[in-house]
């Protein structure tokens, strides 16, 4: 076998493909799919990821240095709206359906799901709900047991592994193949896009006199570089480096500072512990869950019903059998 990194045609080796043979520790278990893992490189996809983080970091400066300070106040809005689309949104309320939404919200928040430009919700969901059901294995789109890269943007930028598409027919996307405005969405996904994630950003500043091109590599490049990145440490960061309170026998940790980054779904132990609660954490403390405070507001003016969490009981009980003893930090102790 040949050694670990080394590559065959278009092949690479993983280190779960290689046998120790200095130690008598036995060797890995491999699942079977892994040695199907194929590293099939979409350079279109390359070469658009690599562009657009450097226009980013130049979008960074002008934000720092030399944006009206309205257009950098307005690039934080889009964030925060363009958040809320995947938190509230693609999120909470589609892939886990853990709260309902009535008509004028459902269209707010695909209008802040299509300023995020993480594709249609409907895909969005798709691959979500794979990732829950298959967490970890080569059926999790960004199987964070690749690493840190592959699960933060490496999974965009080669084609997926067979069994995704393999196993992708035990998802129901039934619910959302049924909703009009999502169907509207997916249909029109190539116009209503960069309409509303680069132009509309793009133009808006230019009512108060900035020019084009800071509006342009501010609110539309540089936030929608941010985002993506703060959305990817959730795959990345928050499945590596963190407590496990509820569940050690899972990859996903609790990680504050990302939290507060992504809008509050950074308590990512308890998100797959329980993933039909609302709050996607047991608190729900409204600084480090921007989400929660949304969804709340939305439910007590009645566009937000059904709203699904979990009993302090049942979340005790669970502490206690597969918590890895850390709660006392992580959860109650740390009050609101
Ligand atoms: C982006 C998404 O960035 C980020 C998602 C992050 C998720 C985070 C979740 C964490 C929790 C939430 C925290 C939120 C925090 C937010 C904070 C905000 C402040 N099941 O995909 P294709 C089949 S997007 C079943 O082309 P390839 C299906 O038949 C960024 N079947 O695969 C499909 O056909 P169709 C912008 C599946 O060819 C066919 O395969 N977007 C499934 O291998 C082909 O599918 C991009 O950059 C499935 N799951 O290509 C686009 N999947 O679709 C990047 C596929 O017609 N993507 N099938 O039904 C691509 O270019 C391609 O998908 C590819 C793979 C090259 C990656
Ligand atoms: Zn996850
Ligand atoms: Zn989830």
């Amino acid at each position: 076998m040949p050694p670990q990194g080394q590559t065959s045609g278009s092949w690479v080796l993983y280190e779960t493909d290689v046998v120790n043979e200095d130690t008598d520790a036995p060797p890995p278990i491999v699942p079977s799919s892994a040695e199907k893992r194929e590293w099939k490189i979409v350079w279109r996809n390359v070469i658009l990821m690599g562009s657009l983080h450097i226009g980013g970091v130049y979008g960074a400066y002008l934000f720092l240095t030399k944006a009206m300070w309205l257009t950098s106040f307005f690039a934080v809005f889009l964030y925060i709206c363009s958040g809320l689309g995947i938190t509230a949104g693609a999120h909470r309320l589609w892939a886990h359906k853990s709260y309902k939404a009535r008509l004028p919200l459902r269209i707010l928040l695909t209008i802040f799901n299509t300023l995020a430009f993480q594709d249609a919700v409907i895909d969005w969901a798709r691959d979500h709900r794979m990732h829950h059901k298959y967490s970890e294995t080569d059926a999790d789109p960004h199987n964070a047991t690749r690493g840190f890269f592959f699960a933060h943007v490496g999974w965009l930028l080669v084609r997926k592994h067979p069994q995704i598409k393999a196993k992708g027919h035990t998802i129901d996307l039934s619910d959302l193949k049924s909703d009009p405005i999502l169907r509207f969405q997916k249909k029109y996904y190539t116009i209503l896009m960069p309409l509303i994630c680069f132009a509309m950003p793009m133009y808006v500043p230019t009512l108060w006199g900035e020019s084009l091109w800071n509006a342009f590599f501010v609110c539309s490049i540089f936030r929608y570089v941010y985002v993506l990145n703060v959305t990817w440490l959730v795959n990345s960061a928050a499945h590596l480096w963190g407590a496990k309170p509820y569940d050690k026998n899972i990859n996903p940790v609790e990680i504050k500072p990302v939290s507060l980054v992504v809008l509050g779904e950074g308590f990512h132990n308890y998100h797959h512990t329980f993933p039909w609660d609302y709050k996607t954490a047991e608190l729900g403390n409204y600084s480090l869950n921007i989400t929660k405070l949304f969804i709340d507001t939305m439910a007590a003016i009645g566009w937000a019903y059904d709203l699904k969490t979990v009993s302090t009981d049942v979340i005790q009980k669970r502490v206690k059998r597969t918590g890895d003893g850390s709660h006392s930090v992580w959860g109650w102790d740390d009050k609101e």
